[in-house]
């Protein structure tokens, strides 16, 4: 686990490179999607006591009433179905990673679907994806044959994403190959909360058996990288790097995929 590119942030507790031992879990093979839809937005409709209906607008609204049953801005009403903002919407990016949630929102998901957020060790040991050491869930080559295998910024940040990768901005989870344990969007288009309060001082030498952080600290681990991320600035989207962000902040370009113990 861990890296100690020369190129890297030494200074984000990417290094030194340690053994780690995991027991067994399972992994979200993709960042969890906008493409779930509320029962109320299914139906498009809900229960409203009659009184609250507006009077004036009762007929129209009604059908039963027998019922059968210096770059990031603060944008006012940005939440994950609405990520620009009032009237933006989710509507044609339903395998886009869901955005705007906090590490609170995350762990409160994972939760309720009987998952958890992985930890850094259990989220880098499934992004290397079987390879040691490498640079890149892929590799050591960021485009292999000049081709992209991953959605980061091409141009200038932060002025310009020129989207040569086929993107500008969030990208479906699927849209570029999986590593080799068949985990997409590991590298870059959103950063993915993990479980671990963020440190930066490790040891090397002898393995430590699941490490999960420290017990408190002021923000939570990020892994990943994003579609903001460009190899002049910020070559976060390397496996062994990492970031850092407080349990309750969000912003557009971070997400999240659970994980599962597997008990035998
Ligand atoms: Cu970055």
């Amino acid at each position: 686990m861990g890296t100690d590119y020369p190129g890297g942030f030494f200074e984000d507790g990417e290094g030194p490179i340690r053994p780690v031992t995991l027991s067994p879990f399972e992994i979200d093979v993709f960042p969890v999607t906008n493409g779930y839809r509320t029962d109320t937005e299914r139906f498009g409709w809900s229960f409203v006591f009659w009184a609250h209906v507006p009077a004036d607008r009762f007929e129209e609204l009604v059908e039963d009433t027998i019922a059968v049953t210096p770059w990031w801005c603060k944008v006012s009403g940005a939440i994950w179905s609405a990520p620009e903002g009032p009237c933006s919407s989710v509507k044609n990016r339903p395998r886009h990673p869901v955005v705007h949630v906090s590490w609170n929102d995350a762990s409160a998901y994972a939760i309720w679907c009987s998952k958890s957020l992985p930890t850094e060790a259990q989220w880098e040991y499934a992004a290397r994806g079987g390879l040691e050491q490498k640079l890149y869930p892929w590799g050591d080559e960021l485009t292999p044959g000049g081709r992209h295998m991953c959605n980061i910024l091409q141009g200038q940040f932060p002025v310009e994403d020129t989207g040569e990768d086929g993107y500008a901005g969030a990208c479906p989870v699927d849209a570029f190959p999986p590593n080799g344990y068949g985990m997409y969007s590991v590298s870059g288009n959103t950063w993915e909360w993990c479980a671990d309060w963020f440190q930066t001082s490790f040891l090397s030498g002898h393995a430590v058996l699941d490490p999960s952080g420290p017990t408190e600290a002021a923000s939570k681990v990020l892994k990943g990288g994003s579609f903001l991320c460009h190899a002049s600035y910020c070559n976060r989207y390397r496996v062994g790097a990492r970031t850092q962000s407080p349990p309750n902040s969000s912003s557009s370009n971070v997400g999240f995929r659970c994980v599962r113990v597997t008990r035998h």
